[in-house]
C-alpha cells in the first residue's frame, strides 16, 4: 500500500474528507464481505437496522470487530492504522469503533446530515473515520456527500435518531440545532464521489456529512467504516453520546486508550 500521500493529507485538513481510490485490497474485501453476511446473519448487541415502511432492509451495526476476527483484523492489520496515522500526523493510533451501513436494494431512506463527534465520547482534533465501499457507490445509490471545510466550523450538531422513529439523544448543552442544509444546498460547497469497491472516504469527525438512500433496485450499497484517534484524543462524560460507545472505564478528560479501544499502531 502506498502512503496517503501530501496531497491527500492536505485535502483532508482543507476540506475535511477526501477519496482515496483503491485503498483495499481484494483480499481484504473478500473478508469484510464476507464477515458483514455473517454480521447480518447473526448481529450483536449494537444492532441498529431497521425495516423502511417500503419493505426495504437496512442493516447497520456497530463495535462488531469486538465479535469477528476478520473485521477485527482489518481494524487491526489492514492499511488503515497507518494511513490514519499518516493523515493525522499522530504518534499513536486508537481503534475507536468499527460500523456498519448496507443499504440493500430500494432501502431509500438517507443519512441525514450530521457531524459524528457530538454523537461520541470523544473530544480532539486527532479523531477521524474511513468508510469503505463494498459496492459501486453512485449518486441514486447511496453516495456520501460532505460539507467542505465545514470540520473547521468548531460546531457540535445535536444529534437525533437516524432510524425512523429511533429514540431522542440527551441535549448536549453547547449543542447546536443542525441547519436545514438539504433545503439550501445552494449556500454549500458539497463534495461527493462516485466509488468503486476498494476504494476508501477519509473524512474528520466534525465534518458534516450525509448519505443519500439507495433508491436503485439491482445494487446494495455495503459501507463499513473504521474509526480512529490519535494522540490529542480524550474521553467526554458529558450529555449526547450513544450509550453503547461509552466506557466505563473512562473518566472524563482521560486519553482514548483502553481495552474498548485498544492501541492499533505507534511511531518507530
Ligand atoms: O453510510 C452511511 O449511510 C452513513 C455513514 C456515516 O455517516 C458515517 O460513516 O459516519
Amino acid at each position: 500500500m502506498p502512503p496517503v500521500g501530501q496531497d491527500r493529507v492536505d485535502a483532508f485538513w482543507r476540506d475535511g474528507a477526501v477519496l482515496i481510490e483503491g485503498a483495499v485490497s481484494p483480499d481484504w474485501l473478500d473478508r469484510v464481505a464476507d464477515a458483514i453476511e455473517r454480521d447480518i446473519e447473526t448481529p450483536g448487541p449494537f444492532h441498529h437496522g431497521y425495516v423502511l415502511p417500503n419493505g426495504k432492509r437496512f442493516h447497520g451495526n456497530l463495535r462488531i470487530w469486538e465479535n469477528d476476527a476478520d473485521f477485527r483484523a482489518y481494524c487491526f492489520d489492514s492499511p488503515l492504522p497507518a494511513m490514519a496515522a499518516e493523515i493525522m500526523g499522530a504518534e499513536r493510533v486508537k481503534l475507536f469503533y468499527d460500523q456498519l451501513f448496507v443499504k440493500e436494494p430500494g432501502a431509500d431512506q438517507p443519512t441525514r446530515w450530521h457531524n459524528d463527534q457530538p454523537y461520541w465520547p470523544v473530544r480532539g482534533r486527532q479523531v477521524m473515520s474511513f468508510w469503505l465501499a463494498l459496492d459501486e457507490v453512485t449518486a441514486d445509490s447511496g453516495r456520501l456527500e460532505f460539507v467542505a471545510g465545514s470540520h473547521d466550523w468548531d460546531r457540535l450538531f445535536q444529534p437525533e435518531p437516524f432510524a425512523p422513529g429511533g429514540a431522542p439523544y440527551d441535549r448536549g448543552e453547547d449543542f447546536e440545532t443542525m441547519p436545514d442544509i438539504e433545503a439550501n444546498r445552494g449556500d454549500y460547497e458539497i463534495l461527493a464521489w462516485d466509488m468503486k469497491p476498494g476504494d476508501v472516504i477519509a473524512f474528520h469527525a466534525m465534518t458534516v456529512h450525509y448519505a443519500g438512500g439507495n433508491t436503485r433496485g439491482d445494487r446494495r450499497r455495503r459501507g463499513y467504516t473504521v474509526r480512529y484517534c490519535g494522540d490529542d484524543a480524550v474521553y467526554f462524560d458529558g450529555a449526547g453520546p450513544n450509550a453503547g460507545l461509552k466506557n466505563p472505564a473512562l473518566k472524563g478528560g482521560d486519553p482514548i486508550e483502553s481495552e474498548q479501544f485498544p492501541l492499533v499502531w505507534t511511531a518507530g
